[in-house]
């Protein structure tokens, strides 16, 4: 085929895989519930690159699904059928740290990779969730992720100070000049992240560092109610001003995270909820941690690196730990904080009613309101699971997307969730931008109508 030898060319024989077996890893998402052949994988190793297999996919009208690190939750990182697969694994510069506090990364570099990197020249990042070995720094952006330190940092939108990107016609965009102010037109970097790879793909970024914050403090609390969970979560934010993360989980989820990673359980007896607490700052705040937590029973309280580490397993590994009771579906959504308490009260029954013995999981990042709902039992193609939850979300006035992204997922809910004139205004920015409808079609907006 003509645009394979044309990609050959672009990237080397050894950078465009056709072969089934190498082209495997590539093609099922990591929840293993999405799925499908790509043409190809090309992986490019410059911007100029990207540019080449863009143009080329554009002339042969092939579609490209953009890919980093794979570990996306709402199956937009695989293909559908067909498309090549633009992997940007090879796009890994990294500039040295600018004194100012900013740093120039290529999309392929690992979060983890960076946390050290900037690390080493004494600054921090502010974005740090589960993947963070494998989740790039291109993907994190086109998802817009938000992790576990949202509450102190934002998510990648707030840490994005430049974009360079290919779009749909080859052509290059590059904002990456250090300016402090710019007001220069639309806000592309800001439209470009969270677009999921419809837009164009993302090659390279100016990050914005946060000050270190090297010690630590952690607590796991043991609570009777997910009320009690809230009503501490609230009186932490505005107590504890060195706050990093507030985390929530039930016994459900526990259970799994124990028996799957033989992990000691922390507390004895179950409890209705349970809080994971850590601070942060340049100076020792486990005195703040303690105050906070008075005389009360049932807490670990833990400080060194590897008692902490213990602490966060509880709670990183239940994504894991649930993939390895089976094929998962995953609902990424937040509701008003307000109305947390209700959303947890009312989905048991609401996803009991749609799908009788369906097991429920739930946790999340309580400061945002943003619960990870899984449901396991359900085979992978029944919807009624997604639906009930997605229609509780909608209720409430909630978002079918939190942080992970709509992906080919939750397409279908686009529109309940945002109104019709809001997805207009989103489809015709696409089709101004991807009039060929290449890029990574199908995800956030569905085919196009
Ligand atoms: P991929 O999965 O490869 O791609 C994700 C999407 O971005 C796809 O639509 C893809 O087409 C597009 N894309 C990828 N790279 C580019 C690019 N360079 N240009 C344009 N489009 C691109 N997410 C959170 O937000 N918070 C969490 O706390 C969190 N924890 C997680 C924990 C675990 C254990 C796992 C498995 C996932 C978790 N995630 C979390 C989800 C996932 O890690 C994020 O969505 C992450 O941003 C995806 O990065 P990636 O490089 O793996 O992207
Ligand atoms: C997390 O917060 C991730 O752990 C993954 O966003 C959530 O697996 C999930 O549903
Ligand atoms: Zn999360």
């Amino acid at each position: 085929m003509r645009l394979l030898s044309d990609l050959r060319a672009i990237v080397g024989d050894a950078h465009l895989l056709t072969d089934t077996e190498l082209k495997a890893g590539y093609q099922t998402d990591w929840t293993r519930r999405f799925s499908g052949e790509a043409l190809g994988v090309v992986r490019p190793a410059s911007v100029d690159e990207v540019a080449a297999v863009v143009r080329a996919c554009a002339d042969a009208g092939v579609a490209i699904v953009p890919q980093g690190g794979n570990t996306g939750l709402v199956g937009g990182s695989v293909p559908r059928g067909g498309e090549v697969v633009l992997s940007t694994r090879r796009l890994r510069s990294l500039a040295p740290v600018e004194a100012a506090g900013e740093v120039v990364a290529g999309a392929g570099v690992v979060l983890a990779t960076l946390h050290a990197h900037v690390a080493s020249a004494g600054w921090g990042f502010g974005v740090d969730l589960g993947a963070r070995d494998s989740a790039t720094i291109g993907g994190m952006i086109s998802t817009n992720a938000g992790g576990i330190n949202v509450l102190r940092h934002g998510g990648m939108r707030q840490q994005l100070l430049g974009i360079e990107a290919v779009l749909a016609d080859g052509s290059v965009v590059r904002r990456m000049s250090a300016l402090r102010k710019d007001n220069t037109g639309y806000d592309l970097a800001g439209m470009l992240c969270g677009s999921e790879g419809t837009l164009g793909i993302v090659t390279a970024a100016r990050l914005r560092l946060v000050p270190p914050l090297p010690v630590r403090a952690a607590a796991l609390m043991g609570l009777p109610s997910v009320e009690a969970a809230i009503a501490l979560v609230d009186a932490a934010r505005r107590d504890l001003p060195a706050l990093l993360a507030a985390e929530l989980f039930f016994e459900e989820g526990l259970s799994l995270v124990v028996e799957h990673t033989g992990v000691a359980r922390p507390l004895h007896g179950s409890f209705g909820a349970y809080l994971l607490l850590e601070v942060a700052d340049r100076s020792d705040p486990a005195d703040q941690l303690l105050a906070f937590l008075g005389d009360r029973d049932d807490v670990v309280f833990a400080t060194d690196v590897a008692a902490r580490g213990r602490l966060w397993e509880l709670r990183e590994r239940h994504t894991e730990a649930i993939a390895s009771a089976g094929i998962v579906h995953k609902l990424d959504v937040s509701v008003p904080p307000a109305r947390l308490a209700e959303f947890i009260r009312r989905i048991g029954p609401a996803l009991e009613a749609a799908v009788p013995g369906a097991r429920l999981i739930l946790y999340g990042h309580v400061t945002e309101a943003n619960l990870h709902v899984n449901v396991l039992g359900p085979p992978a193609e029944d919807q009624a699971a997604d639906d009930a939850v997605l229609e509780l979300v909608i209720d409430l006035g909630g978002s079918i997307s939190a942080e992970h992204g709509v992906g080919v997922a939750k397409a279908a809910w686009l529109e309940r969730d945002r109104g019709a004139a809001d997805v207009a205004a989103m489809r015709a920015i696409k089709r101004a931008l991807d009039p060929q409808n290449i890029m990574n079609p199908g995800v956030i907006l569905g085919h196009e109508r």
